[in-house]
């Protein structure tokens, strides 16, 4: 008897230290395991009269259903414990604006840079990216551009230090140097991306983006360069003849080089695009420098290309109708939600580009 009186204080003091459902496991193994001070008193029955093992098991089986019940109740304090946790942690708050897909635009910045892109990967070209960053001679040197030249002036671009050798890239040409440096020809790629020049007013500002294309491989000529480009503006004007003319100019990277002008009109205030006597100039174009082919490993004797740089901004302006280059980076919610594109509508040449 004195033995259970025992073990109910023994019991009672370490049930009042246990703080976790490990604590209690333990106490309950200690208690009713196999060799736990209850099992093993069940145990001593057999060596009782029958009068003394009647009172002894209606004892014993009562501290057992006590102690039991007390086990049980605390386990499921715990469990509820872990529950009120979970909750409070969980909380939600529900007066947070519901987020949907729906109110989400596309830049069109962004949606040109994906319109463009679907264009020329139908004709063979990958996209190319790289740092904005930029060294001076992936820059300049590498694009055949002449230490006096005007656009290494300090006017006209962001140096990063002192001597000159870090800078923020002025077009997106040094992608090409580095695609040509790792690779081996032919090469066909387009380079979409963020440029910076110290220049800013009403239609420029001193980041913009570009989008250039290089084409290299054996025999390619300007007839291609002709081609590629007339493909490229009838898809992106999403019209079936254009009107196009070539004017020669100069870009240190490309002899010969070329503006590009597309024939357009007003007709009842809007502008049509591809026809009229008007001309606007839309990009830049020429074939590839032989002294570009060898600062970058290329044997001008085996391979030429042509290349292409346009200013993706402008494009953009002048397809959907923006007038005002500023409001492109001003980040203006009601501006985005009239100008910009619906995410679930992705340009395809199949599907349509613009819609
Ligand atoms: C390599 C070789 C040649 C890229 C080219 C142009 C012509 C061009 C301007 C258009 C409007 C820049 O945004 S803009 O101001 N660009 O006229 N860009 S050819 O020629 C390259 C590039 C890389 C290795």
């Amino acid at each position: 008897m004195s033995d259970l009186k025992n073990i109910l204080n023994s019991f009672e003091n370490k049930f009042s230290t246990v703080k976790n459902k490990d604590d209690l496991q333990n106490l309950k193994s200690e208690f009713f395991g196999k060799n736990g001070s209850i099992s093993l008193q069940f145990k001593t029955m057999g060596s009782l009269n029958p009068e003394e093992r009647k009172n002894f098991a209606k004892e014993l089986n009562t501290i057992k259903d006590q102690l039991t019940s007390k086990i049980e109740k605390k386990f499921k304090d715990f469990e509820n414990l872990e529950i009120n946790q979970k909750l409070k942690d969980e909380k939600i708050d529900i007066t947070l604006p519901i987020r949907s897909i729906q109110n989400g635009k596309i830049h069109p910045v962004s949606q040109v840079i994906d319109e463009i892109s679907s264009i020329f990967s139908e004709v063979g070209f990958s996209v190319a990216e790289g740092p904005d960053v930029e060294s001076e001679h992936n820059n300049f040197t590498a694009l055949n551009t002449p230490e006096d030249h005007p656009a290494r002036d300090m006017h006209d671009t962001f140096y990063l230090d002192q001597d000159k050798k870090t800078l923020l890239r002025t077009h997106t040409s040094p992608v090409q140097i580095r695609t040509m440096l790792n690779g081996k020809p032919p090469f066909k790629i387009i380079v979409p991306g963020r440029t910076y020049r110290c220049d800013s007013d009403q239609t420029h500002a001193p980041m913009f983006h570009q989008l250039e294309g290089l084409h290299i491989d054996k025999n390619i000529t300007m007839g291609h360069l002709k081609g590629c480009l007339n493909y490229f503006i009838r898809e992106f004007f999403e019209v079936k003849k254009i009107k196009m003319r070539f004017r020669p100019s100069h870009f240190p990277f490309t002899e010969p080089s070329a503006e590009v002008d597309i024939g357009y009109k007003i007709e009842n205030g809007k502008i049509v695009i591809g026809e009229g006597d008007k001309w606007l100039e839309i990009l830049g174009c020429g074939m590839v420098h032989p002294n570009v082919l060898k600062n970058t490993k290329v044997d001008p004797n085996k391979f030429q290309g042509f290349a292409f740089g346009m200013g993706i901004d402008r494009l953009a302006m002048l397809k959907y109708g923006i007038n005002d280059l500023r409001a492109f980076f001003e980040t203006d919610y009601r501006w985005l939600s009239h100008f910009g594109f619906d995410p679930l509508d992705v340009p395809t040449n199949y599907r349509g580009l613009s819609r």
